[in-house]
């Protein structure tokens, strides 16, 4: 039982839910250790948004606003964190909603789909084809729903997929705390940026930009520069805490 006047109960309460989850087959046991990483460098930029998250969380909204074919790739730590703000920015954008996992079996495709229509979404599924040109199990998805995305979103991705999604032709949006990885530098734009934070400021913008807006985004999406700001900020709050 955590107290809720604990410092940390947040943090704590989502470490129990992932535990949950990767007990009851959702998450996997290696979706642990990836949120750990994730805390790692939450802790680094503060535990919030900051400014240039939300520019990108901005600009992911017009992406996927102006999308003809959007895609929300979800894993097993989305789905355990965050379905309803899943759900939320499925009705506010138009995207399909797919799983796709790393470590993926039948059983967990079918259980993260259940928890994901649970929470709301409408899920994409139906037979899932070795499509993208990679040689693990990442390279299953559905013929009419990723294989044929022109925007996909993908948070808490492995590096592979996202450069194979690139090499595609795809634009590709990713969430993820590390500035450093592979994936945050081949991503077409890279928000980083909580998961749980990031979905409910994506939503939000769907909401807000006008189609000027939308048009002056889309063509001006800069990642190198998102990235030298998130390492900025990184650096300016390790600078700080050494005064
Ligand atoms: O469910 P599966 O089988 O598809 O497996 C999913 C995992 C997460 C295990 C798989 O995609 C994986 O191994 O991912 P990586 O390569 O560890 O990358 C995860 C990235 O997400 C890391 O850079 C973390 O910093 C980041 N991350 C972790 N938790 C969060 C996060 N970013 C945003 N929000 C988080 N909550």
């Amino acid at each position: 039982m955590i107290p809720e006047d604990h410092p940390r109960y947040r943090s704590l309460i989502t470490r129990e839910r992932l535990a949950e989850c990767a007990r009851s087959g959702i998450v996997s046991w290696e979706g642990l250790t990836a949120h750990g990483r994730g805390e790692a460098f939450d802790y680094l930029i503060g535990e919030k948004t900051t400014g240039s998250a939300l520019q990108a969380e901005r600009t992911a909204a017009a992406l996927l606003l102006a999308a003809h074919h959007p895609v929300i790739s979800v894993n097993g730590n989305t789905a355990a964190l965050a379905a309803p703000e899943i759900a939320a920015l499925q009705k506010a954008s138009g995207a399909i909603v797919e799983v796709n996992l790393f470590h993926r079996t039948e059983e967990r495709v079918r259980q993260i789909e259940e928890l994901l229509r649970e929470a709301g979404c409408d899920v994409f599924s139906g037979t899932a084809e070795r499509l993208l040109p990679l040689s693990h199990d990442r390279a299953w998805c559905r013929r009419e729903g990723m294989y044929s995305a022109d925007v996909v979103l993908v948070p808490l991705e492995d590096g592979d997929r996202c450069e194979a999604l690139v090499q595609m032709g795809k634009t590709v949006i990713a969430i993820d705390l590390n500035p450093l990885s592979r994936t945050a530098r081949s991503a077409t734009l890279t928000i980083v940026d909580e998961l749980t934070r990031a979905l409910p400021q994506i939503t939000k913008a769907c909401t807000e930009v006008s189609p000027d807006e939308c048009r002056q985004l889309t063509g001006s999406v800069d990642n190198h520069y998102l990235l030298s700001e998130a390492i900025r900020e990184i650096t300016l709050r390790l600078s700080h805490a050494m005064d």
